[in-house]
């Protein structure tokens, strides 16, 4: 690096990585998560799993790191694999995990990458992969796609992707092609969980797999053309993926900020009867 560039970094304090996320597409930003926030969110989602598991009047595992977890999940999912999805569904909704995907430290990352007013477009997407944790017929690992055209928000919006536990090249990393963000939207074909890129577009020698220790954190633009590898793989992954976009994107704001994701609100009670006062007491603690 000459002194100049040198010099220039120090001023604007531009971290490393921004020059790498902009060549490439994409960066993993070292020790950037809090070890104690990752711990935090497992232990929440064991936490779901054993409540689960005690209500089908089964045996839980108690908290004793990513083992319990797993050990938990797979009991849950042998038992029931509705209560299982359910749980899983509901782990993404975690306080614990939503408090870290807005922490000062990852909205910085978001600011570094010039990101002004960053927007959420939808909470973080739990993805859980494990070759103990397979559903038939169910989702495993997301195919070759873009964010952007699923979203369709700023042209500039990041996708961070978190993970709970170290992820080597045989826990189902991300791979993803560099330079493809250079090439806009690729064509492609919408498929049940994603809209899919075509795969006469590229070849497997054009990925690369991410590798990515506790605490690290992997970023890429919402035009990196990404895909989870399942080849080869086993174990458990957890991740958390979560869309970051720049409320002052020239193009968003023209188009008056559409967003892809839409909520919808059931509003007819569960049952009838449910919940009755006395129940709604004891929630509450105030039953005698
Ligand atoms: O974590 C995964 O396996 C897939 C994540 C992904 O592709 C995404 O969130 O866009």
């Amino acid at each position: 690096m000459t002194y100049a560039l040198h010099a220039e970094r120090q001023r604007t304090a531009e971290p490393d990585w921004v020059d790498s996320y902009r060549a490439s597409g994409l960066a993993v930003i070292p020790g950037v998560l809090p070890v104690a926030c990752l711990d935090r969110i497992a232990c929440d989602m064991h936490c779901a799993y054993a409540r689960q598991l005690e209500r089908l009047g089964l045996p839980a595992a108690a908290w004793s790191g990513r083992a319990s977890l797993l050990q938990n999940m797979e009991r849950l999912l042998q038992a029931d694999v509705k209560a299982y999805l359910a749980a899983t569904r509901h782990t993404a909704r975690l306080a614990s995990l939503q408090q870290l995907v807005v922490s000062d430290a990852v909205l910085s990352i978001a600011s570094a990458l010039g990101l002004q007013a960053t927007s959420l477009p939808t909470s973080p997407v739990l993805h859980v992969m494990g070759d103990s944790l397979r559903i038939p017929g169910g989702y495993h690992g997301v195919a070759t796609h873009q964010d952007w055209p699923v979203v369709q928000g700023s042209l500039d919006a990041v996708t961070m992707w978190f993970s709970l536990f170290d992820v080597t090249p045989h826990t189902y990393p991300l791979q993803l092609i560099p330079g493809s963000h250079r090439r806009g939207v690729w064509p492609s074909q919408i498929t049940e969980h994603t809209s899919e890129v075509d795969p006469s577009t590229y070849v497997d020698a054009d990925f690369i797999t991410a590798t990515v220790a506790r605490g690290d954190l992997l970023v890429f633009t919402g035009f990196t053309v990404h895909r989870t590898a399942v080849k080869d793989c086993a174990g458990l992954r957890i991740a958390a993926s979560m869309r970051y976009e720049n409320t002052a994107e020239a193009t968003f704001v023209e188009r008056g900020y559409p967003c892809a994701y839409q909520r919808t609100v059931i509003r007819e009670a569960p049952s009838s009867g449910f919940p009755s006062s006395a129940q709604v007491d004891r929630a509450l603690g105030l039953a005698d």
